[in-house]
C-alpha cells in the first residue's frame, strides 16, 4: 500500500477542516469525495475502512485514522517543520493537547446537545459542566488571542476556526465578539479560501447528483 496521504472527505462537513489543515501544510493528499447524499458512506467497501460510516477518514500507509482531532494531531506532528504543532518540549504542547480534546469532550457533546434540546445533564454529573459554561470558556481562552495558544497560530485553530464558525451558521454557538473576530481573522487565510470555495462546487454537484437520483 502507498504511503501517499488519502483523505475521505465530504463537503461541507467535519472533514472541510481538516482539508484546511492539509492546505495549511502543504501537504500532497488524494481527495476521495464522498456523496452523503446518496450514501456512499454507507457502503461496504467504506464501511471496511471506518464501520461508523463518517467522515473524515485519513489513510497513510497502513495506517486508518478516524476521529478529526485525532487526524489534525497526526497531520500536524507529520509536518514538524510547517510549525502548526508545538514541540513535545514546548510550554505551548499542553494547552495545544487540551484545546484539540475540548473540542470533542467537551464542545461537541455540549452543541449536539442543545441542538437537540435535550435536558441539561446537572453540572457535577456531566462530563462538560454546562453548555453556557463550554461557551464562556472558550470565549475567555480567545479574548486574549488573537490565536488559541495566544500569539502562535497552530493546528488547533483550524480546528476551532472551521468548528466555531459552522456552529454560528446554524444558530446553536452564540455569537460572541470573540469568535467573530477569531473566526473572521482566520478564514481571511489562503488555505481556508480555497477549500470553502471547493466545497460550494462540490456540494452543489452533490445535489444536483442527488436530484437526478431522486433522493434529494
Ligand atoms: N466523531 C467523528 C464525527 C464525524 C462525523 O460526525 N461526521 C459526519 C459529518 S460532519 C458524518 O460523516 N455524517 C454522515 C453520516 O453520519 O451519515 C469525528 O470527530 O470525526
Amino acid at each position: 500500500m502507498s504511503d501517499q496521504l488519502e483523505l475521505f472527505y465530504a463537503p461541507q462537513t467535519r472533514a472541510t477542516g481538516v482539508r484546511v489543515l492539509l492546505e495549511e501544510l502543504g501537504a500532497p493528499y488524494k481527495l476521495n469525495v464522498l456523496n452523503l447524499k446518496l450514501g456512499e458512506n454507507r457502503r461496504p467497501d467504506y464501511l471496511a475502512i471506518n464501520p461508523v460510516g463518517k467522515v473524515p477518514v485519513l489513510r497513510h500507509g497502513e495506517a486508518i485514522v478516524t476521529e478529526q482531532v485525532a487526524i489534525y494531531l497526526y497531520l500536524a506532528d507529520l509536518f514538524p517543520g510547517k510549525g502548526l504543532a508545538p514541540a513535545l518540549s514546548d510550554p505551548l504542547r499542553g494547552p495545544y493537547l487540551r484545546w484539540f480534546v475540548y473540542m470533542a469532550s467537551c464542545f461537541e457533546p455540549a452543541l449536539i446537545d442543545r441542538a437537540m434540546k435535550r435536558e441539561e445533564t446537572p453540572h457535577v454529573m456531566s462530563a462538560y459542566g454546562s453548555y453556557d459554561t463550554v461557551m464562556e470558556t472558550m470565549r475567555a481562552q480567545l479574548a486574549t488571542g488573537p490565536y488559541v495558544l495566544g500569539e502562535r497560530i497552530t493546528a488547533v485553530d483550524v480546528l476551532w476556526a472551521t468548528g466555531l464558525r459552522w456552529g454560528m451558521a446554524f444558530g446553536i454557538v452564540p455569537e460572541f465578539e470573540e469568535f467573530k473576530v477569531f473566526t473572521d481573522r482566520y478564514f481571511q487565510r489562503p488555505a481556508p479560501q480555497t477549500v470553502l470555495q471547493d466545497d460550494q462546487r462540490f456540494a452543489a454537484e452533490q445535489q444536483e447528483a442527488a436530484e437526478k437520483a431522486g433522493v434529494s
